[in-house]
């Protein structure tokens, strides 16, 4: 994975897609607001342009985030073989094009990536990462200073004359303002600047109802999920950052036995990285979790750069770039927020965490 740039304009992607007559619609595994969104946002634009499309993705499916859709996605289970998932995709074979959303990688698209990569000239990849794999999709439209891949669809409806008007559920408006305001943390990140403000005023206009959408999407939390930020929270120690005390890193883990004295699932657990940035001096928050042993998923989130003394921010708005951070891990996303996983204990994978926290900033 590496710093990856498109080969097609906006222009030039709404050209290739207004000759698409039947697509199938993927994005990365543990699909979050804007992966929903970019995926429910592209399959209603090439409906209205008169293709059929369908969306595939992979379980486990956050049901706050499915009761955002109707009879719009089929899935795939996360431990497919090949055999199966030729099977599962068979209907989809004949398709002039496989659209790639919210990632640009093929560890995130297992495990369809054989499939996808036995496609390749005929995949699409629209994303706001700065990081991905270039081979993953011969054509590409890449725009890191998009908050949410939704934002750049919402470009891109333009360019294909959809009209964003009738944001009630179910529309192309709804679901772009689904993936903006949850990549943006419902517009308080960095991230959302006034670009962002005003595309959002566009779509309110439009009839989004933001305050169903809220209530739907992050008012349907099981209580395993409190139970888990209290178990986060009794495990966290603030790891000073390159050893400036006054610049703390919040480092959290939930390890397979709170998963299992909770019975939470990995869907209940997600966000909880953010919680730490509440607190004064604390930069950067990072969880670690282990739904099963032996695989640790990271997650990094980044406080603005206003909860820095000025002149010491990272970049681009964030007061640390955890993107390079998680990238010392393999993975990676953006300034102000990124995952990685490792096949590690979890002692291993917090003491190796510590250890890069303990080195701050490098230069890249
Ligand atoms: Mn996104």
């Amino acid at each position: 994975m590496s710093t990856y740039r498109s080969n097609l304009d906006l222009p030039g992607l709404a050209a290739r897609l207004a000759k698409v007559r039947s697509a199938v619609v993927l994005s990365h595994a543990k699909p979050d607001g804007d992966a929903l969104g970019s995926c429910l946002a592209m399959r209603r634009l090439l409906r209205h342009i008169g293709a059929d499309a369908a969306v595939v993705l992979v379980e486990p499916i956050d049901p706050a985030l499915r009761s955002t859709t109707a009879d719009e996605i089929e899935t795939i289970d996360p431990k497919a073989g090949a055999a199966s998932v030729e099977d599962a995709m068979r209907r989809h074979e004949l398709v002039d094009a496989i659209v790639v959303v919210d990632t640009g990688t093929f560890p995130q698209i297992e495990p369809l990536s054989d499939w996808v990569r036995s496609r390749h000239d005929r995949v699409i990849g629209i994303d706001h990462h700065a990081r991905g794999d270039e081979s993953v999709a011969a054509h590409r439209h890449v725009d890191a200073s998009a908050a949410s891949t939704t934002e750049i669809l919402a470009g891109l409806a333009e360019a294909m004359g959809a009209p964003l008007d009738g944001g009630g559920p179910g529309s192309l408006a709804e679901a772009i303002f689904m993936g903006l305001a949850t990549d943006t943390g419902w517009f308080r990140f960095p991230s959302a600047g006034a670009a962002q403000f005003s595309l959002a005023s566009r779509l309110l206009d439009a009839g989004v109802d933001k305050n169903r959408l809220y209530a739907l999407l992050e008012q349907q939390g099981r209580p395993e999920r409190l139970e888990m930020l209290g178990r986060g929270l009794s495990s966290m120690r603030l790891v000073p950052w390159g050893g400036d005390d006054r610049r703390r890193v919040a480092v959290m883990h939930l390890d397979p036995e709170d998963f299992e004295a909770t019975g939470a699932s990995s869907t209940d657990v997600s966000g909880l990285v953010n919680e730490p940035l509440s607190l004064a001096g604390v930069v950067a928050s990072v969880m670690l979790s282990e739904p099963e042993r032996g695989l640790v998923r990271m997650s990094f989130r980044s406080a603005g750069a206003a909860a820095v003394e000025p002149g010491s921010a990272a970049c681009d708005g964030a007061a640390i770039d955890v993107n390079e951070l998680a990238a010392r891990f393999g993975g990676g996303g953006h300034v102000a927020a990124a995952g990685a996983r490792i096949e590690a204990s979890m002692p291993e994978a917090v003491a190796r965490v510590v250890a890069e926290l303990d080195r701050g900033a490098v230069d890249s």
